[in-house]
């Protein structure tokens, strides 16, 4: 692994196949790449220090913050605003928009759920941050605006993910790809391991919370049932798989291929998770690892036009046949 390629590496590469780009996106990288190591050590030691548990606060949405919660949300806006190519940050953890005025003359805002599925952090199970990257709509200079944030996710510039898991990695795309990075703790450095990474067309994985199926849509009902049947020539039942944490769903979806539901419920009408910094950076991975995702029939995430910061969507998003799939349940109502 020592000769692979770094992230740093990979990215001053990338750069330079660009000859207008001017650094501020490799900058950006650089910060989010520190956040994660920070990040990083701090739950790999969670046992051991005072960091498990609720904090005192509880969120914009109602829910109870975690102390992991408010740790990484500080290191993520600590190590963006340090460089001075981020001009604004949204944040699950945060009421409204951040101005790191500061930095004005920036161009880019970041959106971040900074540690995501945190309740399973006492238990020991993975968990991920995911960031989402955008151009400003507003001039520089200026200080930043709400419609900086609300923009359809089809506009992000970059977007990703880190997993702590059984290892810990780094999953990005920036329109051309999705590349993987492993997490090396003894060299502090990420090297690449999972270049150009695909999804496969098919998944034979389902990954929802069963345990709200009687909330669920008919469709979604149907589907599941489907998933279910005997069928050995398309390789069914299919294989039930579910974390509780979107991003490790996310990502062995990603490597084998299924595909991760969250419909709407009578307690979340709109569906639980967040649009802006959950759905749409992992839309983005999906579709350019060549998956789909998806609020409804035909209703592509990344083309859903913000109203607020902290929306709410139905979820479907995997391989894009089995995606697919879903959808024509869907669609029969
Ligand atoms: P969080 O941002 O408060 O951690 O909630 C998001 C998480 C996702 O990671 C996960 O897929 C989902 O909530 C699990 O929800 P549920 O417990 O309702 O199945
Ligand atoms: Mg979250």
């Amino acid at each position: 692994m020592e000769t692979a390629i770094t992230l740093g590496e990979f990215i001053v590469k990338n750069q330079a196949a660009h000859p207008e780009a001017t650094g501020a996106l490799t900058s950006l990288f650089s910060s989010i790449r520190v956040a994660a190591k920070v990040l990083h050590r701090e739950i790999n030691r969670a046992g051991l220090g005072d960091v498990l548990g609720a904090a005192d606060g509880v969120n914009v949405q109602g829910e109870v913050q975690q102390k992991l919660d408010v740790i990484a949300n500080r290191k993520f806006i600590q190590a963006l605003a340090a460089r001075g190519v981020t001009c604004g940050i949204a944040s699950e953890e945060e009421d409204s928009h951040i101005t790191l005025d500061e930095n004005r003359d920036a161009h880019y805002v970041v959106l971040l759920d900074p540690l995501d599925g945190s309740s399973n952090i006492d238990v020991n199970v993975s968990v991920g941050s995911i960031f989402s990257v955008y151009r400003r709509r507003s001039p520089p200079g200026s200080p930043v605006t709400p419609e900086d944030f609300l923009q359809p996710g089809r506009e992000q510039v970059a977007a990703g993910y880190v997993i702590y898991g059984s290892s810990t990695m780094l999953v990005y795309t920036t329109g051309q790809g999705v590349n993987g990075f492993t997490y090396d703790p003894t060299l502090g450095m990420f090297f690449l391991s999972h270049p150009d990474m695909r999804m496969p067309e098919e998944g034979a994985i389902y990954s929802v919370n069963e345990g709200y199926a009687r909330r669920f849509p008919p469709g979604v009902n149907r589907f599941l049932d489907w998933c279910r049947e005997e069928d050995e020539a398309s390789g069914r039942p299919y294989s039930a798989r579910y974390i509780g944490s979107l991003v490790s769903d996310f990502h062995r979806n990603l490597i084998k291929g299924g595909i991760y539901l969250y419909p709407p419920t009578k307690t979340h009408p709109e569906g639980k998770l967040r649009l802006l910094y959950e759905c749409n950076p992992i839309a983005f991975l999906a579709e350019q690892a060549g998956g789909r995702a998806v609020a409804g029939p035909g209703q592509r995430i990344l083309d859903i036009e913000p109203g607020k910061l902290h929306q709410r969507t139905p979820f479907y998003v995997g391989s894009r046949r089995t995606v697919e799939r879903l959808e024509r349940f869907l669609a029969e109502g």
